[in-house]
């Protein structure tokens, strides 16, 4: 139907455990556990994108911030069009800023989405050949091991492979650095890896990033027991299990469980299984491990790869003080080793709602420098029209706020529910006003 766009299904891996099995195995051991990586059906990854939404889910923002800051930088390592690979692709919102910078640079692009999400893959690959007409794409419909071996095959291009949202942060360090090692295994001289990684914070940062208080990481979490009850006949009572995020700081990882609430039987006909839990039985159903500067360079290590750059963001730590430090603290090094500090640049700004204002009246104004634009308004459009104006401007998108009328000042409540949901209710930099080509453009989005 659309000749740039191409699939890859590889068959399903015969060797690899389905999910009844996984499911009869992980309940049958002691103490249970479910493999996180069903969380994503389609009902798991509409509540994945809805995490990603949320002012605590501090990952996705922190992510976005550096894409957008270093995009430009990444795309310019490489000469010619090349291959943008990404492992588990979800929504590709993030990867727009890489693939709007890497047209830039090259005027063409191949994306290889790699998803076991094929509903999700239908959906971005659509959006994404509408938006970008020299972009072309071939989607990956598989696990990652799969994705790897096609990979491998696409073709003989240059090749940037993603794995971010710290994606890493589910497997175990020794497993997550064979992983990488075996992705490395299948580049070439030239390619390059960039891996989103979360870093080591404070436990309430953390606890709430996974525990917040809209629920919704509950919901994400709880859908694992409705998606039994949905594919393999279960009769769960999603009501008599309690959602639990807790920091390990040793092992350093948010480990999630499912803490049955009381004693209760479950019966999951497919399985023709039956299973008791007593009050306050946990299921473990996720790690997301978080990593010092130290231990990503030992991930970097024991996975063959030399760190050719990093770009980190930190948001926690108010301006001006230090946000992170490398060796890190402990840690024994030669006398007059040197120690490198990164000064955090504090929160980024939150805009809030600005009344519209009138159509600007043409006053005439000195001629626009060759580097400088007029920002475009936006209030009252819907997100993604706003987010295609603010590139077809030549200035760059953000990650966007999404807020409720709870978070907005009272004389601008009127204003803010005079806008539909999902459209946009402030912008900074205002519209009309002009500033240098690249600037970014942050929005806030009425949430509901
Ligand atoms: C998609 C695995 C990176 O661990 O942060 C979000 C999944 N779990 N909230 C993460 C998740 C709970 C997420 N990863």
């Amino acid at each position: 139907m659309n000749d740039r766009l191409r699939w890859i299904e590889p068959p399903p891996d015969a060797s690899r455990a389905t999910f009844a099995q996984d499911v009869r195995a992980g309940l049958e051991a002691q103490p249970p556990r479910l493999d996180c990586r069903y969380f994503y059906d389609a009902a798991g990854s509409e509540l994945f994108e809805a995490i990603c939404a949320l002012e605590e889910y501090y990952l996705t923002r922190a992510e976005t911030e550096i894409l957008a800051e270093h995009a430009p930088t990444i795309a310019a390592g490489f000469r010619q069009p090349i291959s943008l690979v990404e492992l588990g692709s979800g929504s590709s919102r993030k990867t727009r800023l890489l693939i709007e910078a890497l047209l830039a640079a090259h005027g063409s692009l191949r994306y290889v989405p790699v998803d076991i999400s094929r509903t999700m893959l239908e959906a971005t690959t659509r959006t994404l050949l509408a938006d970008y007409p020299a972009l072309e794409i071939v989607a990956v419909a598989a696990e990652y091991e799969q994705g790897l071996a096609a990979v491998r095959s696409v073709d003989d291009r240059p090749r940037l492979v993603l794995w971010l949202g710290s994606n890493v942060g589910n497997l175990h360090r020794d497993e997550a650095a064979d992983f990488l090692r075996r992705v490395r295994d299948g580049l070439a001289e030239g390619d390059r890896l960039l891996v989103g990684i979360d870093l080591r914070k404070d436990r309430a940062t953390l606890e709430r990033a996974y525990d917040d208080s809209r629920g919704v990481t509950a919901r994400f979490n709880l859908n694992l027991l409705a998606r039994i009850n949905r594919e393999l006949g279960g009769d769960f009572d999603l009501a008599a299990f309690r959602h639990v995020a807790r920091y390990d700081e040793v092992a350093g990882r948010v480990e999630m469980y499912l803490v049955s609430t009381r004693e209760q039987m479950v019966r999951i006909r497919d399985l023709d299984l039956v299973r008791r839990f007593a009050a306050g039985e946990a299921i473990h159903t996720e790690n997301s491990y978080k990593y010092s500067p130290a231990e990503i360079d030992r991930l970097a290590a024991a996975a063959g790869l030399r760190v050719e750059a990093r770009f980190e963001f930190h948001e926690s730590v108010p301006a001006g003080l230090v946000a992170a430090q490398a060796p890190g603290p402990g840690e024994r090094v030669p006398p007059g080793s040197p120690v490198l500090l990164t000064i955090s640049r504090g929160r980024a700004p939150t805009p809030t709602p600005v009344p519209p204002t009138p159509a600007p009246t043409p006053t005439p104004t000195p001629a626009l420098a060759p580097d400088e634009v007029i920002v475009p308004d936006l209030i009252r459009l819907p997100e993604a029209e706003a987010m295609r104006r603010i590139t077809a401007s030549g200035l760059m998108t953000t990650y966007n706020n999404y807020q409720t009328v709870d978070q907005v000042a009272p004389e601008a409540r009127a204003f803010f529910l005079s806008v539909p949901p999902g459209h946009v209710v402030s912008q900074i930099p205002a519209p009309g006003t002009r500033v240098k080509k690249g600037t970014r453009v942050h929005l806030a989005i009425r949430k509901e």
